[in-house]
């Protein structure tokens, strides 16, 4: 449960100093004024799986995810069970960290899953049920393709990192969850990215609401790959602003 509390000018710092590469990925988390570190596939994995104050599922490369059937698509390949859990409050944001994100064009949900009566990392991320939280696409136009999507819009090139908050719904019954942000690129004509990362959190709180059933998605299986948001040409999109972010509904709570 021990959490590495770093101050922010710190974390600053490690990103003016952190490589750049191509992609990206979701690297710590803030909840208030608390930094919890997470993976870094640039860092030698034995320093890092297995720690104590680690609360994300390990990535092992920024590469992404093609195929919507690839049991990597829930938490990532390998996606082991990390140590720790980011406490957080029902209501409370969790804001995850990109040290920077170049893709600019697609969706970006936040679902959560209950680790039931148990500990997170005895749950099969592919067989538990996932609900949408959050979700973001196109902000204005004029198109597909050559608007202002949130994937864009939360990227910042002056040294500072990306910042995507999450608010976990304030009437949601406490307890273990896995909580899964996802970035969708869909830059490349009918190639869809999936980008998936999972922290393990400790929800507090008073309420007692849980997402129905017809919230419910398992990954893989939530999304077809033939669905026309996920294999999707937006340059073939002059004349539309229309977009479906797949998954089904936002569960708020
Ligand atoms: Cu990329």
């Amino acid at each position: 449960m021990a959490a590495v509390v770093v101050p922010l000018f710190l974390a600053a710092l490690a990103a003016l100093s952190g490589p750049v590469l191509a992609h990206g990925g979701l690297n710590n988390y803030t909840v208030g004024e608390t930094w919890y570190r997470g993976y870094d596939p640039n860092t030698p994995a034995a320093d890092q799986v297995g720690q104590s104050w680690m609360v994300q599922r390990p990535w092992a490369s920024i590469d992404p995810i093609f195929s919507v059937d690839d049991k990597h698509i829930a938490c990532n390949d390998p996606g082991s069970p990390p140590t720790s859990y980011i406490p957080i409050q029902a209501g409370e944001n969790i804001t995850a960290v990109y040290w920077y994100w170049l893709h600019p064009v697609g969706p970006m949900t936040a679902w959560l899953a209950s680790c039931g009566d148990g500990d997170c990392s005895a749950v099969d991320v592919n067989e538990v049920e996932w609900f949408k939280i959050w979700e973001a696409g196109l902000l204005e136009g004029p198109n597909l393709a050559e608007g202002l999507w949130y994937q864009k819009a939360f990227q910042n090139w002056d040294g500072s990192p990306d910042l995507w908050p999450v608010t976990i719904p304030a009437s949601l019954k406490p307890g273990k969850y896995i909580i899964r942000h996802e970035i969708l690129s869909i830059h490349i004509e009918n190639k869809p990215q999936f980008y998936p990362e999972c922290a393990h959190l400790e929800i507090s709180g008073a309420g007692s609401a849980f997402p129905p059933k017809e919230y419910m998605k398992k990954f893989p299986g939530a999304y077809k790959a033939d669905d026309p948001s996920i294999r999707i040409n937006v340059y073939g999109s002059e004349d539309t602003m229309n977009y479906t972010i797949p998954g089904g509904p936002v569960w708020d709570g």
